[in-house]
């Protein structure tokens, strides 16, 4: 594994250039998929569908921490019964056969005692079970939690990285010499560059942690922010020296867990062109829907197997082609065009899709120019809108249903978004220099989009600069 980079790094110690430099005892560079949203995990299907999906791309590992899995994080002190475990069992064996990692990841931080012998050993419980159904990988995750110590704590530990990291260091150990333990991750507290500035979790947390984590437990990091739309390489050389490892990323990129009236299916992007030289690894934190996933996954395996080749546009392209198999149905067959309208319209948080830039930029010029709008906007409009609800039928016709409820809901605002104002053309049109279309028929007074969060977002209004604005007066 190269780590020339970290190697150049001037001002490194000897110990971090040697290890960086060889690679030292290191592992192998892990890609794949971190099952780490809120919401409900993805179904054993789903997983298994996943696991055929990521060994035709070459990717290498899966990571198993939902969190809203009621034994991940809530529940995280009891055992599994043995109903739960052999269906875990069989999800291991399922991930193992096709020649993955299966990492299994607990989050005890949100009530913890980090210095009593009792959370030790119920950790050290659950992951037994874990090492006895196979499972050689393990996690411990600590991001979202309370960055405070008990004072039990505060009497044993100097600090919050100091308790996390000797913990984790007790457990970590047990589970190389007795489990036959392979890698350990851990999650820190302040997991971006904006936390670690608030420092969170204590000034110098990071710094700490490099210093007292053993050096094989690699380190997750999201980039400069939760959601990083870039990651810089020297970003990920500054805190290799602060980590005294390479981070292991974790990438947020197409989580939707946080505003679930969107997809990401677009590709990766704004990641360093050479991820093996910055990076532990990477693993993807995507969409709360599996089936959104297709393209962000296989973009992945294109990054990072593709390095200074890869191109996002490109991969779009080809990923899209790979997912027109997913969408057979009864009626007629999908166009290319089609699912890439279907894909542009969602894509990324930073970025709309080629169709999407196109259609918008119709919309605002159509309906901004009032009555001026020529014929060929309006005919231009009007395909458009025939195009989306031909995919609005196609949708229903499918088989993979999963694909159809992923979608539904989102294409069922955007077609009626395109009647409305379709309308509301029609009415100018008819009523030339009116801007007023009085009512539509499908939106009774009352019951436009969002119900009370409609009102809730209607109280703050966030302009260009991301700084918020209050105090216009809400009708409600
Ligand atoms: C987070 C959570 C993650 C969540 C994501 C996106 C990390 C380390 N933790 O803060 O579980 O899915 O944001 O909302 O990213």
């Amino acid at each position: 594994m190269n780590r020339d980079a970290f190697a150049l790094v001037p001002g490194a110690g000897a110990e971090l250039n040697h290890r960086m430099m060889d690679g030292g005892d290191r592992a192998p560079f892990l890609s794949g998929v971190l099952e780490g949203f809120y919401g409900r995990p993805w179904s054993h299907e789903q997983r298994q569908r996943l696991f055929v999906w990521m060994k035709a791309w070459g990717l290498n590992t899966y990571f198993y921490a939902p969190k809203d899995d009621l034994k991940h994080r809530a529940d995280w002190r009891s055992c599994y019964a043995s109903d739960e475990l052999t269906v875990l069992e069989s999800l291991v064996r399922e991930c193992r056969g096709k020649g993955l990692r299966f990492v299994y990841g607990l989050g005890p931080g949100l009530d913890i005692i980090y210095s009593s012998e009792g959370t030790r050993e119920t950790l050290l419980k659950r992951f037994r079970q874990l090492a006895g159904i196979g499972v050689t990988d393990f996690s411990l995750l600590f991001d979202d939690i309370p960055d405070t110590m008990l004072a039990q704590d505060r009497a044993v530990f100097d600090s919050f990285a100091d308790a996390q990291a000797t913990l984790s260091n007790e457990i970590w150990s047990v589970l190389r010499s007795e489990c036959g333990g392979e890698r350990f991750l851990f999650c820190p507290t302040p997991y971006c560059g904006r936390m670690e500035r608030a420092q969170l979790g204590g000034k110098g947390y990071l710094d700490r942690l490099g210093e007292r984590l053993d050096p094989s437990i690699d380190i997750f990091w999201t980039g400069p922010e939760i959601i990083s739309s870039s990651i810089a390489e020297d970003h990920l050389a500054a805190l290799a020296q602060t980590l005294r490892r390479p981070p292991l990323i974790w990438d947020n990129l197409h989580a939707n867990d946080y505003d679930l009236r969107r997809l990401y299916t677009g590709p990766i992007s704004g990641r360093p062109l050479d991820p093996k030289k910055h990076m532990a690894g990477i693993l993807i934190n995507p969409n709360c829907e599996f089936e959104a996933n297709f393209v962000p996954i296989y973009s992945l395996a294109h990054y990072v197997q593709q390095g200074a080749d890869y191109s996002p546009p490109r991969t779009f392209e080809s990923g899209l082609e790979a997912w027109m198999e997913q969408f057979g149905g009864v009626g007629e067959p999908w166009t290319k065009e089609e699912v890439q309208l279907l894909a542009s319209l969602y894509y990324l948080p930073f970025a709309d899709g080629p169709d999407a830039s196109r259609l918008l930029s119709d919309l605002r010029s159509i309906v901004q120019n009032g009555t001026e709008a020529s014929h060929t906007a309006r005919s231009r409009f009007d395909e458009w809108r025939q195009r989306i609800h031909s995919i609005a039928l196609k949708l229903t016709e499918l088989e993979n249903r999963d694909l159809f409820y992923t979608f539904n809901r989102q294409w069922w605002e955007i077609r009626e978004e395109m009647d409305l104002i379709a309308r509301f053309l029609d009415h100018r049109q008819a009523h030339p220099g009116e801007s007023i279309l009085p009512r539509s028929p499908e939106h009774l007074p009352g019951t436009y989009r969002g119900g009370a969060i409609r009102v809730m977002q209607s109280l703050l209004e966030m302009n260009a600069d991301g700084s918020f604005e209050g105090g216009r007066p809400v009708d409600v």
